[in-house]
């Protein structure tokens, strides 16, 4: 311990493992997601940290044949290209994913891909990636 102090805090860095971010989003029923604490919603999170989503959704008006009631893509913001990996479909009710913050930094876009309701257009939030 003493050496790491004496190394200074970017050593320090480099020994402790990257915290996985926990976010708690609510995908409701009025198609919007939603966040505690938040008044527009937004994620932040560091290039290639680990996400943990848990997602709760509340059915909207309209719902996929799968079963899916909103959806959870990321785009990014600059071209609406999809990110690889992130195109969720969400089931009601709680669910957790696993998840990987894109390796470029910059921003981004959650939209739903679910059209939930007349209100779909509006289900979407944004997600920044720090270096
Ligand atoms: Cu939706």
């Amino acid at each position: 311990m003493a050496m790491l102090v004496a190394l200074g805090p970017l050593a320090l860095l480099q020994v402790v493992p990257a915290q996985t971010l926990v976010v708690e989003i609510l995908a409701d029923k009025d198609s919007r997601y939603k966040i505690a604490g938040q008044d527009k919603p937004e994620i932040t999170a560091r290039a290639g940290q680990q996400i943990l989503l848990r997602i709760t959704a509340r059915k909207a008006k309209s719902w996929n044949r799968d079963g899916s009631i909103h959806g959870f893509a990321l785009l990014h913001a600059k071209d609406r290209t999809k990110v690889p990996g992130w195109d969720l479909l969400l089931r009601p009710g709680t669910q957790e994913f696993l998840m990987t913050a894109p390796l470029d930094p910059g921003d981004y876009e959650v939209v739903c891909t679910v059209i939930c309701s007349e209100e779909h257009e509006g289900m979407h939030m944004k997600f920044v990636v720090l270096p």
